[in-house]
Order: structure tokens, then C-alpha cells, then sequence
């Protein structure tokens, strides 16, 4: 019945665009069954062309491939911004991060950029029953004060006064200081023989670093930047002094957060769970365990690539050998665009062999072209939707709070989510009404908009490339441009042939902008 409602929807969009949202929208509603289990995946720069099952070549991605046949894979799908710190905030909150300043890229030492008083998404599935967890990449600050936090101790502010019932995180990337996992606000493995001291304006005195001591870099030797302390012979961003045995070791990282989610999953098999699982793949350093060494033919990049694929295929045998698989929602993106020399020397840019990181979209990482937020998408819950299916509805992230919402009858106090639309037959396959527009935040803070037929990005005086060290277009010019999006590229500004569209749009900047909170 399930399957003959969603081809019909397919083949007859506009019966079904006509239908009233409450009644597309009732459809995976939690009130006629079990509420399933929440489980996003969500890795770091993979772009929308380094699956196998989004075209990639060199690389082999079996379990993500399977993921997809057992769901739905979209292809027109956004991050809300083109770098981590704005893209998760938008996905967790449900608000454009360009409304709050200091959502930037965030230092290892950023203090909490969520509030404890903002509503979140692991608020609204603990307060509508479920346990909650954040595994991996934070990326978001913690404690109270930026650049006060002390490591040794528990931080005042953490994931828990965010909803998380567990968290076990990295502070914010790997290529940042402190290299250290926070298990529910404490350094996990804490050694007091060697007390931890961060800093982000000078180093500790005595402690070699990149560049100072070139020759301690055994591991990975960075491009640009990246040329402060060093753990694990890496050279990182900022300084950190101590750590001991609770410092990281690269190579282990996919396999340490892995373990918790299985871990956690395990524990959690008789309730309802909601679990943000975001990989450190396949950011920068990309340092992948020797197993997967050599296994993509693209280097460390597309090894990570590998080594994402294996941790997804962990989870998803977890769920199969614990009887969870068949209602448990499963997520499956990224948080911006692909990039290649991302400030090591790891080859990427060589190795590439013909392999297309952002697909067909122009512009990657940090840029406000489509490939900045154009990532893949995979939704898979055996128990509710179709397999094997295709959706080129327009989407965006920052949906998912909202809609999610929708699905596990959530009530949120007023206010939350404010920039968050319940498109939950979107993402279920039931509706394929596309999102009227999706706003893209791109590193420099240029707003586009774009609806499924056009794309509008704001005039912009910055350089057309990037200046500081990746060779990626950041979409600037200092006219307005339009791009009509069925043709993909980008190449083509057609902004003074079609001024009203170019109005239309900017119309949506406008009124986006006229909610701007203090
Ligand atoms: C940049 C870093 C880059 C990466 C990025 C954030 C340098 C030279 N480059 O500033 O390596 O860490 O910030 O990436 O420092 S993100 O995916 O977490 O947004
Ligand atoms: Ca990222």
C-alpha cells in the first residue's frame, strides 16, 4: 500500500502537490506506529561526488551503495552552509546561522555556540522520549568562556545542557587543538600526569611545533597553515601543551567513535534512540587506519573515503544483528562540500585520477557555487519508505529539525527552530513538492538563493579565489549573478537578461533577512 502511495505520488506530482500539507504531511507521523530510532550520519567534506552511489569512480563505497538501495537517495540536496560550524549550528538548532554572529569556523577553544537555553534537535527527541547522543565531530565550542576552559576538570557547559543525554566528542576538528575526546563533558582517558593547556594566541614555552621543528612531523607534513603544535607527529591549528595518554591517535579515530556509537546502540536497543553520529571523515588530516591504506586508489583522501564506508556499514550491522534496522531512520550526509588540499600534503590534488569531489557542481569547500552545500543524502527506514528510490526535490538541512519534529509529534516551545519548515514527505518520499527556495551560506558570508530553476548569489568585492591556500572559486563577483540551474554549471550569468528573477529572488534574501534576531 506504502509502495503504490509513493509511486503514485511520483507519477502524479500534481494530484499530490494539490493535497492539503496536512494531509501529505500525516504520513510518517509516530502517532499510528513505534517511534523509530534517529540515527544521522553525518560526515565532514564529503562531497556530492565521493560516493560510488553518486558516480564516483575511484573509490568503492559498498556499504553506503547499500544504504542507498535500501532507501531513498536525493540529489538535490543542501547543507545550509559551506563550512562545519554554521552548517551543523543551522542543522542542530533549525536556525540560519548567518542570523547569530560567532558562528563562524570555530576554534578548538570556542566557547558553547548553542545556547543552553536554545531549543535543539536532541531537546526535542528527549523531551519526546527518546535517549539522545552526539558521537565524533562537535565543532560547536564548549564550557562557558572562549579560551578559559580548563581541560582538567569538567567543563561548565557542555552537550548535556543541550539535550544530549551522552555525548563523546572531539572538541572541534582534527586538525585542531585539543586532540582529545570529551566524553559528557570531561577529557575521556584523562591523565593527570600530564595536565592540559590550550592556547590560540601563543604557544607554551618549550613545546616544539610544525614549524619550528619540521623534522618532528612523521606523520603528515601540512600544505598551508597548520603548522602549530604538534600530537601524533601532525602539526596542528593552535597550541596545546599535556594530554598525555588521552592525546588521539589519527589513525584510530574512526574506529574509537565507531566503537561508542555500537557501544551506545547496544545500550540502547530497548528504547527509542537519537543518535548524531558525525564522522571526522574525511576532513583534514586524513589519516585513515593502515587497513584501509591504499584501498581507493586516490591516496589518504579517497582511503578516508573507504574508512567512512566501513564505520557506516558498522552501524548499520549493528542494527541488523539487534533486530533495529527495520525502524530505525537513517540520515546519511554531509556538512558542506568537498575539498582537496584542505592544508596538508597528503597528495589529494595528484591522486585525484579524473575523480570529480564535488560532481557535476562548480566551486567546493567554502564556496558560494553549488558545490559549497551541494551534498548527498540518503534516508533509509526499511519499516516506512520505499527502497531503491531517486528524489531530485529541492531540499535543505535546515528542514530537518522541523520535520523530524513532525514525525515524532514533537511540541516545541514557540520560537524554536524558527527557520525550520516541516518537509517531512520530502524527506520520506511522499511528497515531491519541492522547497520553494533554499538560502546557502557561504564562508565569506555571501548569501545565495536559489529555487529549483534559477540561483541568485549577492554581489560580493572579494577575490574570485580563494587567497589563504585552497584553490577553490568562492563564487564572488561584484555584480549579481544568476545561473539557471538546468544547466548546473554555473557558468553563465544571466542576470541582466532576466532582472525579474534576479528580483524575485533577491525578494527572498530580503524578507529572510527581516527576521534577523538581534
Ligand atoms: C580552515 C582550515 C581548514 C579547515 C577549515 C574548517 C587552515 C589553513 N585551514 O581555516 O583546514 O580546518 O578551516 O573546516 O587553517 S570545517 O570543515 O571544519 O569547516
Ligand atoms: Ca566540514
Amino acid at each position: 500500500m506504502k509502495n503504490q502511495y509513493v509511486t503514485l505520488a511520483l507519477l502524479c506530482p500534481a494530484i499530490f502537490s494539490s493535497l492539503p500539507i496536512s494531509a501529505k504531511d500525516t504520513k510518517g507521523k509516530a502517532t499510528d506506529r513505534e517511534k523509530p530510532n534517529v540515527i544521522i550520519i553525518y560526515a565532514d567534506d564529503l562531497g556530492y561526488g565521493d560516493l560510488q552511489c553518486y558516480g564516483a569512480k575511484n573509490v568503492e563505497t559498498p556499504n553506503v551503495n547499500r544504504l542507498a538501495a535500501e532507501g531513498i537517495r536525493f540529489t538535490n540536496a543542501h547543507a545550509a552552509a559551506a563550512t562545519s560550524t554554521p552548517s551543523r549550528y543551522s542543522l542542530l538548532t533549525g536556525e540560519y546561522a548567518w542570523r547569530r554572529p560567532g558562528t563562524d569556523v570555530a576554534a578548538g577553544n570556542a566557547s558553547m555556540i548553542i545556547h543552553p537555553e536554545q531549543y535543539t534537535m536532541a531537546d526535542m527527541f528527549k523531551h519526546a522520549g527518546y535517549t539522545t547522543c552526539a558521537i565524533g565531530k562537535w565543532h560547536l565550542g564548549l564550557g562557558d568562556k572562549t579560551a578559559m576552559q580548563d581541560w582538567n576538570a569538567p567543563l561548565p557547559a557542555a552537550l548535556g545542557d543541550l539535550g544530549f543525554d551522552y555525548h563523546y566528542i572531539m572538541a572541534a576538528t582534527a586538525d585542531r587543538v585539543p586532540c582529545v575526546f570529551i566524553e559528557n563533558g570531561k577529557v575521556a582517558n584523562y591523565d593527570p600526569t600530564a595536565p592540559i593547556e590550550v592556547s590560540y594566541i601563543r604557544n607554551f614555552s618549550d613545546e616544539p611545533t610544525g614549524k619550528s621543528h619540521p623534522e618532528l612531523l612523521y606523520n603528515l607534513k601540512p600544505s598551508h597553515g597548520h603548522d602549530m603544535s604538534i600530537v601524533n607527529g601532525i602539526s596542528r591549528i593552535g597550541y596545546m601543551k599535556g594530554g598525555g595518554k588521552a592525546l588521539w591517535k589519527d589513525e584510530n579515530i574512526a574506529d574509537s567513535i565507531t566503537t561508542h556509537a555500537i557501544d551506545f546502540i547496544r545500550s540502547h536497543k530497548d528504547e527509542p534512540f537519537f543518535m548524531y553520529f558525525a564522522t571526522n571523515d574525511i576532513h583534514v588530516p586524513r589519516f585513515p587506519h593502515k587497513r584501509f591504506r591504499g584501498k581507493s586508489g586516490m591516496g589518504l583522501r579517497g582511503d578516508a573515503i573507504v574508512q567512512f564506508d566501513w564505520a557506516v556499514g558498522q552501524i548499520m550491522n549493528i542494527l541488523d544483528k539487534l533486530g533495529l534496522a527495520e525502524n530505525t531512520l537513517i540520515i546519511l550526509s554531509s556538512d558542506n562540500g568537498p575539498v582537496v588540499d584542505d592544508g596538508y600534503d597528503d597528495k589529494a590534488e595528484e591522486l585525484l585520477n579524473g575523480h570529480s569531489p564535488a560532481g557535476p557542481w562548480r566551486g567546493n569547500k567554502y564556496s558560494a557555487f553549488e558545490g559549497g552545500t551541494a551534498v548527498p543524502v540518503i534516508v533509509r527506514w526499511p519499516k516506512q519508505i520505499r527502497k531503491n528510490a531517486e528524489s531530485d526535490v529541492l531540499m535543505s538541512q535546515i528542514d530537518w529539525m522541523a520535520s523530524l519534529g513532525a514525525m515524532i509529534d514533537a511540541r516545541m516551545p514557540k520560537g524554536s527552530a524558527p527557520d525550520s519548515e516541516n518537509r517531512l514527505g520530502n524527506l520520506l518520499g511522499t511528497d515531491i513538492t519541492d522547497r520553494p527556495w533554499v538560502i546557502e551560506l557561504a564562508a565569506n558570508h555571501v548569501l545565495s538563493v536559489r529555487n529549483k530553476d534559477w540561483k541568485y548569489i549577492e554581489p560580493n568585492d572579494g577575490p574570485a579565489m580563494i587567497t589563504w591556500g585552497p584553490k577553490i572559486e568562492t563564487g564572488n563577483l561584484s555584480v549579481p549573478q544568476l545561473y539557471e540551474m538546468k544547466k548546473v554549471t554555473e557558468r553563465e550569468n544571466v542576470a541582466f537578461q532576466y532582472p525579474d528573477k534576479v528580483f524575485t529572488l533577491q525578494n527572498v534574501l530580503r524578507r529572510a533577512r527581516l527576521n534577523q534576531k538581534k
